[in-house]
């Protein structure tokens, strides 16, 4: 067993001032049982606690560390702009300069605006949408999340699904009256909304490879048929690639599939591992927004200087098709060997990976939706989990994430880990 005494000394003062100990819900364990790990350092793959035990990361911080932590180039350029200042609160050259970065990772993207998280960049998308169309009602699908907006508060993912919260209290009616559910990889469920709202749906969002309830692949035509009824009836389609960008490839999800939504939103890997979210699109979208356009959105430290600095570092190396390549092999090695183990050992499991995000389900599958994702064994994914974590590795606690590779992670890694998975899946039968 690890000495976690620290940590558990630290959780139990950490509870008498954060609610749950945490500033996050679903890093406090609820949905695996016991006490989470503090840490105290990241490198590379690695994360170290505050007891000293060491753990292959698959967390990487959300998803955002995809050079892993601590990544020399990002501190070195950091340490830099540090001594220039923390913020500003006035434009600065490398606000340009990231945005010229993502737009040659997506073309689609003509004109962006920086904020500081992805719930802000979701929440201001739909405002723009709202305003573009003249129209109110936006539709989402059952278990995407998109940060914790009120309007996106229904049937979400992510901590919404681990702690079955599928309504949050404060969130009033009206908030939510016009967001609409459908069912994620069934069109009919989208058409039946726009043939009852005609001329009254102004967008759809998606996470175009769902990626919190589990990792879900879009099915073939899913994301093209929602292209076609959203031009056709007017609506702007809103791919929410916070998570998927730069992941799924490096171009995202609307290059994998070569599809162009009508705007996008950002977060997670563009500012290397510091606060930031993004929403772009075409010009004629974007112009809407303040000070051009009439649509209102602003943010003490959007644009942030550190973030930008950090966000910049971060895909000029994504850059390198070779690195980001091996980066996909090996979360592929790891998918492959994680069905392979779980195989031999008699475990039930459907595991997905699009790019560099995986995901597994104990289940027998196949998982195409909520429904299908919920009907899992949580039970089983936290005797995983535990197992895994006992063994130095360290994956979300919960079944309804994503697990993520870095640049970091080599050979070495992968192998430690499918030795570990080997390990724990013979002690769940
Ligand atoms: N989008 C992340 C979860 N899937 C955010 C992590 C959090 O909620 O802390």
């Amino acid at each position: 067993m690890k000495d976690n005494a620290k940590s558990r000394q630290l959780f139990v003062e950490a509870q008498q001032l954060l609610p749950g100990g945490v500033n996050s819900p679903v890093r406090a364990f609820g949905a695996v049982g016991g006490n989470p790990v503090f840490i105290e350092s990241g490198q590379g793959a690695y994360l170290r606690d505050v007891d000293g035990n060491r753990y292959i990361d698959y967390v990487l911080s959300w998803g955002p560390l995809i050079l892993g932590h601590s990544h020399k180039a990002i501190v070195q350029a950091l340490s830099k702009a540090l001594e220039r200042g923390t913020s500003y609160g006035a434009p600065t050259e490398q606000e340009t300069e990231l945005a010229r970065l993502v737009m040659e990772f997506m073309p689609g993207i003509e004109m962006i605006r920086f904020v500081t998280s992805g719930t802000e960049a979701t929440m201001s998308a739909i405002r723009l949408a709202r305003a573009f169309t003249s129209r109110d009602k936006i539709i989402k699908f059952e278990g995407c999340y998109h940060g914790h907006a009120d309007a996106f508060l229904v049937k979400a993912g992510s901590g919404v699904a681990t702690f079955d919260l599928p309504d949050s209290p404060g969130v009033p009616r009206a908030a939510v009256q016009d967001t609409l559910l459908a069912r994620y990889n069934d069109l009919d469920s989208v058409h039946e909304i726009f043939k009852s709202n005609p001329d009254q749906i102004a967008a759809v969002i998606v996470e175009p490879v769902a990626g919190n309830m589990g990792v879900i692949p879009p099915r073939d035509g899913f994301l093209q048929g929602l292209r076609d009824f959203t031009t056709a009836s007017g609506a702007l389609l809103i791919f929410d690639e916070v998570m998927t960008g730069f992941r799924v490839h490096p171009g995202g999800a609307q290059t994998l599939y070569g599809i162009e939504p009508d705007l996008t939103t950002l977060g997670k890997v563009i500012g290397g591992g510091l606060p930031v979210g993004a929403y772009g699109g075409r010009h004629e979208i974007m112009e809407m927004v303040a000070p051009i356009g009439p649509v209102y959105q602003a943010g003490t430290l959007a644009g942030n200087p550190l973030a930008m600095t950090a966000g910049i570092e971060t895909l000029k190396l994504l850059k390198q098709s070779e690195l980001w390549k091996t980066m996909e092999k090996n979360a592929q090695i790891l998918h492959d060997g994680l069905r392979r183990f779980a195989r031999r050992a008699g475990v039930p499991l459907e595991n997905t990976r699009v790019g560099t995000m995986f995901g597994f389900f104990f289940t027998e599958g196949p998982v195409q939706d909520w429904q299908t994702a919920r009907a899992s064994d949580t039970k089983r994914y936290a005797a995983f989990f535990h197992r895994m974590l006992e063994r130095g590795i360290y994956l979300a606690p919960s079944q309804f994430e994503s697990a993520f590779v870095s640049t970091a992670h080599g050979t070495n890694e992968i192998e430690l880990t499918l030795e570990a998975a080997r390990e724990s899946f013979q002690t769940l039968t």
